[in-house]
């Protein structure tokens, strides 16, 4: 890359690095499955924001769009069995760690085949059978679970690593700074992975906070803080295994901040007119190194045939397509007598 371009990506991703060879543990066929799986996400995605506007789903959409290799390279280097928690932001990160996404696009459409029988929607999406613990609305409230799903993990020495997902603006929330001491004290197999988009709806990262590395804040509470390109799946994936193998080995916890960037509004419907010409036409750049661009440039460089790289993306895309079919003609509405079942408030159900 000509060092102007390059100059202007780090200006936005201080942590930039190129993508040019294969973690020493994958192999190309691993690499070829990330890249299905970050087609996967993406064409999710895509589809969620026309589906959304065509009023196909109810309900608030925020969409993982150029974030897939964050959810793609952490996931890899988890083990069945292990948890994650997640973010109202979370279809990636439950595509990534195996979910279905015909039962997703259920779940999305309010059907009862969905994985929470439609009563969840987009921010709620748990399966706990894959270790998906759940997602979450409320800013920063996945954290406290991922860490009690790890003192739960070290209490039955069951060996088990648990990842919570968070964006930039859960770390200014109580939970980020209770859960990180009291993994810290205890040595949690935990892994606080900062998904680190630069804003939180409208409010710029940098505005709200003096010390803009969050990684940095790693050390006040005693463990290893590590700062990745977010837009670099294998990074990421380098990155999250190092803490994963260090979580499980009993040595604690480890706080990683992926840098990436918003690219588009902070839901499926903001216009985000907050963001100035100027922002966006500078970050317009980072188009160059997206995850999708990226890792089919790696594979081509690698030698893996264009058709071959071509095909893996379009069977993602075949393969959402036909998840949004069976969601929309073969799965079912909930029943009305089952409105009030699977509910939990914690108030009185006032009929
Ligand atoms: C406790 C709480 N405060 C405020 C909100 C409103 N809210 C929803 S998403 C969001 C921004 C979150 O930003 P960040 O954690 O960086 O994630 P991103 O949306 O950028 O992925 C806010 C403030 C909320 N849902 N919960």
């Amino acid at each position: 890359m000509e060092r102007g371009k390059e100059d202007k990506i780090k200006e936005l991703i201080p942590c930039y690095t190129e993508m040019k060879e294969l973690p020493e543990n994958l192999s190309i066929e691993d690499a070829e499955n990330m890249f299905y799986s970050i087609c996967q996400i993406r064409e999710f995605e895509m589809k969620v924001k026309d589906l959304w506007r065509a009023d196909k789903i109810r309900g608030m959409c925020h969409a993982y769009y150029y974030g897939e290799a964050i959810a793609v390279g952490a996931c890899y280097a988890l083990e069945k069995g292990d948890y994650i928690t997640s973010t109202h932001r979370g279809h990636g990160h439950a595509l990534a760690r195996g979910a279905k996404p015909e039962r997703m696009f259920a779940e999305l459409f309010g059907k009862e085949e969905g994985y929470n029988k439609g009563k969840g929607g987009s921010m709620h999406i748990a399966d706990v059978d894959s270790g998906i613990l759940g997602a979450t609305g409320i800013v920063g409230s996945g954290i406290a679970p991922a860490t009690g799903a790890a003192l739960s993990a070290k209490l039955q020495k069951n060996g088990k690593v648990s990842m919570s997902f968070f964006g930039d603006g859960a770390c200014n929330q109580g939970p980020f700074s209770e859960s990180l001491n009291m993994a810290a004290a205890w040595d949690l197999p935990v892994v606080f992975l900062c998904e680190y988009n630069q804003w939180a709806i409208g409010t710029d990262y940098w505005r709200v906070t003096k010390e803009h590395d969050v990684y940095k804040r790693a050390k006040g509470f005693g463990m290893p803080g590590v700062q990745v390109d977010g837009f670099n799946v294998f990074e990421v994936y380098k990155a999250v295994k190092k803490a994963v193998d260090r979580a499980r080995a009993g040595e604690g916890p480890t706080l990683i901040e992926a840098r990436y960037m918003r690219m588009l509004g902070h839901h499926v419907g903001d216009a985000q007119n907050y963001r100035t010409k100027e922002e966006l036409e500078k970050i317009s750049v980072l188009y160059e190194i997206e995850p999708v661009v990226r890792m089919r440039e790696f594979l081509l460089n690698a030698g893996v045939p264009e058709e071959r790289v071509d095909r893996i993306r379009k069977n993602a895309m075949a393969d959402i397509e036909a998840a949004i079919e069976y969601a929309d003609s073969q799965c079912h509405e909930p029943s009305l007598d089952t409105l009030y079942e699977d509910i939990y408030a914690g108030g009185e159900i006032i009929i």
